[in-house]
């Protein structure tokens, strides 16, 4: 009988065995080997919200090696950051115990343009084994075009390396609202253009009922697509990533209480989520609740498999 990973690897056939390979590191590494299910602790916010607002509830986590163990204690399945942090502990803990992936592009809060600079390369991925690329969209902003653009170089560039990519297509910008960035709709389409950017692994945040296009609005009322639950959302968010044939991860989002994001979790995993990315949840608690939360988190994911 075939595997999960084998079923899920079946829907990027296209690829060469290299960047199936990679793609079959992550899926089979961790608490959640061979399950198809994902969580991946992403530390990027040092870049994107400046060190104190991102270290400063726990001290230990402005060492990148803090990092490094705890994805690996944690018995995740990668490690997603930029090149600093994953230069300070390759040496230490190498590429065997967790999967990496380069996050390629990053934005930060001293500047309002909502765009992000290419601060690292697939060359530097390969140099330090990682498995996959990562880099982040912004869809609607005013340099989404380029964005999109530049996510189409790296991400070639990456296959001819034998890497996988990974996008975050994070809607802002240009016209969205605030509620627009997390409406149904918009995070759809988000998770769309991922896909058809040939992004392998498409990370976006949990959608809410809101509808913001008013062409899709008509069209989502019409259709009556579901969108009173979460569960109802992420089904859908999957259903607009080729219909779940790519894998999609959600955000966990700014810290909050322990059984708001559990609650979230089931959700998502009973939505058909591929799983969950969780950075702030994770690393600003003590190291012990962080262990205690994400395996309870994969727990969710690996029950009524
Ligand atoms: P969190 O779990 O901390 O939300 O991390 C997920 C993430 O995508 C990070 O990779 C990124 O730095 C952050 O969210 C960006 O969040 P925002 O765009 O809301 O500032």
């Amino acid at each position: 009988m075939a595997s999960t990973t084998d079923t899920i690897l079946k829907n990027y056939a296209y690829e060469s065995e290299a960047v199936r390979g990679q793609l079959a590191k992550i899926l089979n590494h961790g608490a959640l080997a061979g399950t198809g299910k994902l969580v991946i602790l992403p530390v990027d916010q040092g870049f994107e919200h400046g060190p104190a607002r991102s270290f400063a509830p726990n001290p230990s986590a402005y060492d990148p090696l803090y990092h490094w163990q705890l994805a690996i204690d944690a018995k995740l399945s990668a490690l997603a950051a930029p090149l600093g942090l994953l230069e300070a502990g390759v040496a230490e803990f190498g590429t065997d115990k967790i999967p990496t992936i380069l996050k390629l592009n990053s934005a930060n809060s001293l500047s309002d343009v909502k765009d992000q600079a290419v601060t690292a390369s697939p060359q530097d991925a390969k140099r330090l084994g990682c498995a996959a690329i990562g880099l982040t969209i912004y869809p609607g902003a005013e340099n989404s075009l380029a964005m999109f653009e530049e996510a189409r170089a790296l991400i070639a560039e990456a296959r001819t390396l034998g890497l996988a990519s990974v996008v975050w297509s994070y809607p802002r910008g240009g016209a969205l609202s605030k509620e627009g960035e997390t409406a149904l709709d918009v995070i759809a389409y988000g998770a769309h253009i991922a896909a058809l950017l040939g992004a392998h692994i498409i990370k976006v945040k949990p959608p809410t009922e809101h509808l913001w296009h008013p062409e899709a609005k008509k069209v989502y009322e019409e259709y009556k697509i579901p969108r009173a639950t979460l569960k109802e959302r992420v089904q859908h968010s999957m259903q607009s990533a080729f219909a779940g044939r790519r894998l999609v991860v959600f955000s966990g989002g700014a810290a909050r209480g322990t059984q708001e994001l559990l609650e979230e979790v089931k959700q998502i995993k009973d939505g058909g989520g591929s799983g969950s990315i969780v950075g702030r949840n994770a690393f600003q608690r003590d190291k012990d609740s962080a262990l205690k939360l994400l395996a309870e988190i994969q727990s969710i994911y690996s029950i009524h498999l």
